[in-house]
């Protein structure tokens, strides 16, 4: 069996190679461990405090999103699962994010059910030694089966949250949010490489590109270009787009849940399937566009407390009677009460 993700290369000998900052900034005399968010008390550790926990000794194998992999490499430390028992967490918390004490204050994060099913290790120890501190000495996180990158040196802060708040790299440089190696999930869409991704977010133009399965889950993409562009299977969810050019673009099954969408154009798109469920959709112009399978509020809506809708905002939405009827029964009926409905011009 291979244990080599695809697109991944063994690193050759006993070699390590050093990725993105060298070292820490400016450090405390005694490292700590803040731990803040959604927990019991807000925590401050130190490192002798977290080795009087539980330890957990782990062979684990690194995949840098640079394809590079080594295999094998032990790690000591405590899990994030017993931190979490030490500390108290509220069940409220879906989101572990982890950050540095380095100069561009870099982070990531994870959704804290994944994060536990992988077994996320805060380690200080690598194959017996302290950590070397260009390796993230004293205090790393270490999550298995993920790129790299989720693994942030030189950690100093763990916070627990409701909602997600992207890492650097995830936030603005193109990487996956989810970065799952046996998945190639390196950058925002497949078979794009990383100056693409970066340049993409920066001029936010993704113009008649093929982008299927384009990772931008609460991206701010405001004002996106997006015209033609193959966006099937896109996940927009929380994302700002509002003004976005999604013009003859295809975006069937894509998910835009909780997405501002404010007075953005979906002229001739493909959205059949497409999930705008929580979505804030004022303004938005759906004129020419095929709608067949997609759903703006939860089917049963009807039977429901209004709390428990999901639905989106869909005031002022240019959407022709004929667009409607493609809609099912349930959704129709919600377009039909909240929606002022222009005739075909
Ligand atoms: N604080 C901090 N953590 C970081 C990075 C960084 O630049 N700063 N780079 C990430 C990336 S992209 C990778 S691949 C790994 C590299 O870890 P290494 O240098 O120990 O191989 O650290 C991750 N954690
Ligand atoms: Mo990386």
């Amino acid at each position: 069996m291979s244990c080599l993700p695809p697109g991944q290369q063994l690193v050759s000998g006993n070699k390590w190679p050093l990725v993105g900052e060298r070292q820490s900034g400016p450090r405390p005399p005694i490292w700590k461990l803040e731990v803040q968010g959604l927990v019991d008390r807000p925590t401050c550790l130190t490192l002798n405090d977290l080795q009087s926990l539980p330890q957990t000794r782990r062979s684990i194998d690194i995949h840098c999103v640079t394809r590079w992999s080594k295999l094998g490499v032990e790690f000591l430390g405590v899990s994030l699962r017993d931190l979490m028992a030490e500390i108290g967490v509220s069940s409220k918390a879906k989101y572990v994010s982890f950050a540095a004490c380095s100069d561009r204050k870099h982070s990531s994060s994870l959704e804290l059910s994944t994060a536990l099913e992988l077994e996320t290790l805060l380690a200080w120890q690598v194959d017996g030694q302290p950590l070397p501190d260009e390796h993230g000495g004293p205090l790393r996180n270490i999550v298995p089966n993920r790129y790299f990158y989720k693994s942030v040196k030189w950690l100093c802060g763990v916070e627990f949250l409701l909602e997600d708040k992207l890492g650097y790299w995830e936030a603005d440089a193109g990487y996956h949010n989810l970065a799952d190696p046996w998945q190639e999930q390196r950058y925002i869409a497949a078979n794009i490489d990383k100056r693409t991704a970066k340049q993409m977010l920066e001029t936010r133009d993704l113009r008649s590109r093929d982008l299927r399965g384009f990772q931008g889950d609460g991206v701010d993409l405001s004002g996106l270009l997006g015209c033609r562009a193959i966006l099937r299977d896109a996940s927009f969810r929380r994302a700002q787009l509002s003004n976005a050019d999604f013009s003859q673009a295809n975006l069937s099954n894509a998910h835009f849940e909780n997405a501002n969408l404010l007075n953005a154009s979906f002229v001739e798109a493909d959205v059949e399937g497409a999930n705008f469920c929580g979505a804030e959709m004022r303004g938005c112009d759906f004129r020419g566009a095929s709608l067949f399978g997609a759903s703006f509020v939860v089917e049963n809506w009807q039977d429901l407390p209004e709390s428990e809708w999901h639905a989106a905002r869909v005031e002022a939405v240019h959407l022709t009677p004929q667009q409607v009827d493609s809609l099912t029964t349930h959704q129709a009926a919600y377009w039909r009460r909240f929606c002022h409905i222009t005739e075909p011009m």
